[in-house]
């Protein structure tokens, strides 16, 4: 028997559209689904080893409950009764005295993540976090702070750009599907691609321009790109004037930031600078610059994704064609969006966010996703008050929040830690409970709802039974609360009844996904009319170069630049980044996966390497004030002598994940965990690390 289910990926969060092919029960191919514009039936080497994590036999098989020391890794295999019991009997006591707010659930913003706010909810606690701040808060933050939106809530019209400046924007190794083959599309039409990164990266080599900056001065380059732009009128006048506030204010604080000035703290040519700034302002307003996600960071680093976005409005690329614009959702055709089990009443909330998050103390990153960064300093502080127990959903936050053994110690003062993990993950490794999830080829989940030129509605799909005791998390979740008292929260019995639920009122039904995987609310592409339609949501309705976000709260719009330090002798700056062939810190075991690429390595520049007596493939050993490890090194000319570069997601300690376990180093041990207060991002490029052979 063969069939042929739409659905979406999730072998990362990108959760790209596909079609998945099964004969008698086993899935045998995955593609790009070929109806979504920009998938081309392509997918990425990740989305296609999906078949490889299915049938992997080193995942989570069934719940387990510890019974060594935390980190031993002893567990006992359990039923699901005796499992989700376990966990209930342990929360029950910890929320009557301690309070709901005793829980934190730390999740990677999905699909069931209504699910896990409701499941908060109920017990009146704000402590649930995503992976949001820890990826991009301050470019959160900075959004909000010029047009009212989030990020997440604004897209790039990559397709039809004229020019892309990227800032270590590794579109072509950390992908997105569409974004690529839309990039690809748009330079076989002449679209120029300007990257700039201290490391050579794929981007770089497919790039018209490429800069090896130092490291850490991205928001420098701006700063004097915006001096060239205004001194010499480059911008677009017309939207500038109609939509902009501040902009005196900008010109003032430019002034001092030449290119001349920017040269020396940059190591770009002056030239090169006032050339990009002539270059792009021709094509203006096609034109993109990318406010990313990593590449710099650091603690002002609200400010430098706020220069991207200032440089955008100057171009007047903002709800323009080859630009940005702001996603619109069903509402702008009559229509309504899937429901969220959050639009429920719930009891009162009378406690601040563990984080502090909208409090005077943290007044800006968003308080719907919260700083998962701060977690351990307020477990161990009690600060604002103790926290007693910790849910993992699909999210690490031994790997994923720098500094793991700050994390390790946090961790040991809770009562009870669960995690919701496919795999043996590090922090499942740690945890007291495992309640293993069905992998997405086996799990249907709730709506996604995707705004963006065209609103629509993306499904998920059961393509095939799950093969091993397993649940979906949307499930798992509501069988607790069924245990724990708060059952009345989720109305349905199985995942289908959660779907149906999200529908109602829309006019659409779950079969109508059967035909392309998604529905859409109406056929055209909306874009607002930039001379007077634009609806920004800051108090003033305009874009605030002057922001009151960041004035009201007691921060400057402008603050001056500060000279970023170079590292001592014999230290190097660590910068960090994904590989092509790895999703994070979730896909280093997979088979597939992992015979392609099963270790990082340490990118040192030649001339470094050769004074410090190091060769390429020597083990050395790097360390900072907060752990050290032992990596290979990669010796090369492609990066910026101040830096040195490794992959983010090796080096795991779970022992049942053989093929990962020990291999390369956890760039997490050596991070320090320091964040961007204004913002909310961590500053995972702030730490400097001595490098030596073994
Ligand atoms: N040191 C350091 N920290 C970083 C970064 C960095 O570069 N360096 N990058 C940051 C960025 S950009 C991000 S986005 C975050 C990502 O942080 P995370 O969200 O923690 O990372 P992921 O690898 O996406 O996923 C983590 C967990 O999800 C599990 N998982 C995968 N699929 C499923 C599923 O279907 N169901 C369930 N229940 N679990 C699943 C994996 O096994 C893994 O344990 O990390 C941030 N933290
Ligand atoms: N294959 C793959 N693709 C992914 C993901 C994945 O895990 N794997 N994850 C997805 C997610 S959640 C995210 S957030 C995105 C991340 O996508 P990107 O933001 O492209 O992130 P990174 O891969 O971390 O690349 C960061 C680059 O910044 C460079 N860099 C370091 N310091 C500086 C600096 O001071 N200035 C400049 N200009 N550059 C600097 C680094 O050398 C590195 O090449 O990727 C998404 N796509
Ligand atoms: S980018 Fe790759 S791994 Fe991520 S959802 Fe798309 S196909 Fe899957
Ligand atoms: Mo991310």
């Amino acid at each position: 028997m063969e069939k042929e289910i739409y659905s979406l990926c999730f072998m990362c969060s990108v959760r790209c559209p596909i079609k998945v092919y099964v004969k008698d029960g086993q899935v045998n191919f995955i593609e790009g689904n070929q109806h979504v514009a920009g998938m081309e039936g392509s997918l990425c080497p990740r989305g296609s080893a999906g078949i490889s994590l299915l049938y992997d036999d080193e995942r989570v098989k069934d719940p387990m409950i510890r019974v060594g020391e935390r980190g031993e890794g002893h567990f006992r295999k359990v039923s699901w009764d005796e499992a989700l019991d376990y966990v209930a009997d342990k929360l029950k006591p910890i929320i009557e005295e301690h309070g709901g707010h005793s829980l934190v659930i730390g999740e990677r913003t999905q699909l069931a993540t209504h699910v896990t706010k409701t499941f908060l909810k109920a017990i009146k606690s704000p402590n649930q976090f995503t992976h949001d701040a820890l990826c991009k808060g301050s470019v959160n933050t900075a959004c909000r702070s010029l047009f009212g939106y989030t990020d997440a809530q604004m897209g790039m019209d990559v397709g039809n750009t004229k020019h892309l400046v990227l800032y270590g924007r590794n579109i072509f190794e950390s992908v997105q599907v569409k974004e690529v083959n839309n990039l690809m599309k748009a330079m076989g039409n002449g679209a120029e691609l300007t990257y700039i990164d201290p490391r050579v990266t794929i981007t770089a080599t497919k790039a018209r321009r490429y800069w090896m900056i130092r490291p850490g001065t991205d928001l420098a380059l701006n700063y004097a790109l915006i001096h060239v732009i205004l001194k010499e009128r480059l911008y677009d006048a017309e939207f500038v004037n109609r939509w902009v506030i501040g902009l005196s204010e900008l010109q003032d604080f430019v002034n001092p930031y030449t290119p001349e000035w920017a040269e020396k703290e940059t190591g770009i040519a002056a030239g090169a600078m006032i050339d990009l700034a002539r270059r792009i302002s021709k094509v203006k307003p096609n034109v993109i610059f990318n406010f990313g996600y990593r590449g710099a960071n650091h603690p002002d680093e609200i400010y430098f994704r706020r220069s991207i976005m200032i440089l955008n409005s100057l171009m007047g690329s903002v709800e323009s064609k080859g630009g940005f614009f702001f996603k619109k959702g069903p509402g702008e055709e009559g229509g309504k969006p899937a429901r969220k089990l959050t639009e429920q009443k719930f009891p009162k909330i009378g406690v601040p966010r563990f984080d502090k998050v909208g409090t005077p103390d943290f007044p800006l990153p968003d308080p719907n996703h919260g700083v998962g960064q701060m977690l351990p300093n307020a477990i161990l502080n009690e600060d604002p008050y103790p926290i007693k127990a910790l849910i993992a959903f699909r999210f690490d936050p031994l790997m994923s929040i720098p500094d793991t053994n700050l994390t390790k110690k946090a961790l040991e003062k809770l009562d009870l830690i669960v995690s919701i993990d496919i795999n043996y993950s590090d922090i499942a490794w740690y945890s007291d409970v495992i309640l293993p999830e069905s992998t997405y080829l086996e799990r249907t989940d709730s709506i996604q709802q995707m705004n963006g030129p065209k609103p629509q509605m993306f499904l998920r799909r059961q393509a095939v039974p799950p093969r091993y005791n397993t649940r979906e998390g949307a499930m798992i979740l509501k069988q607790i609360a069924d245990r724990i008292g708060t059952g009345k929260y989720f109305p349905y019995e199985n995942m289908e009844d959660l779907v149906s639920w999200q529908l109602e009122g829309t006019g659409f039904k779950i079969d109508d996904f059967d035909a392309k995987g998604f529905v859409a609310y109406g056929k055209r592409k909306i874009f607002w009319d930039r001379k007077d339609g634009i609806k920004f949501k800051t108090p003033s309705k305009k874009i605030e170069f002057k922001s009151s976000l960041l004035e009201d709260a007691g921060f400057e719009s402008f603050p001056s630049y500060e000279h970023m330090p170079s590292p001592p002798k014999d230290h190097f700056r660590l910068v960090v980044g994904r590989s092509a062939i790895h999703t994070h810190v979730s896909t280093q075991n997979n088979p597939y996966l992992n015979e392609l690429c099963s270790e990082n390595t340490l990118w040192i520049n030649s001339k470094k390497a050769e004074e410090l007596g190091i060769s390429d493939g020597d083990l050395v050993e790097i360390a900072s004030k907060v752990g050290k490890g032992t990596i290979k090194a990669y010796v090369s000319d492609l990066i910026h002598p101040e830096a040195t570069f490794m992959f983010h997601g090796f080096g795991h300690e779970s022992e049942r994940a053989t093929r990962s376990y020990q291999k390369g180093v956890n760039d997490s041990l050596l991070i320090e965990n320091i964040s961007d207060m204004i913002g909310g991002s961590p500053a995972l490029h702030q730490t400097f690390v001595s490098v030596k052979p073994v």
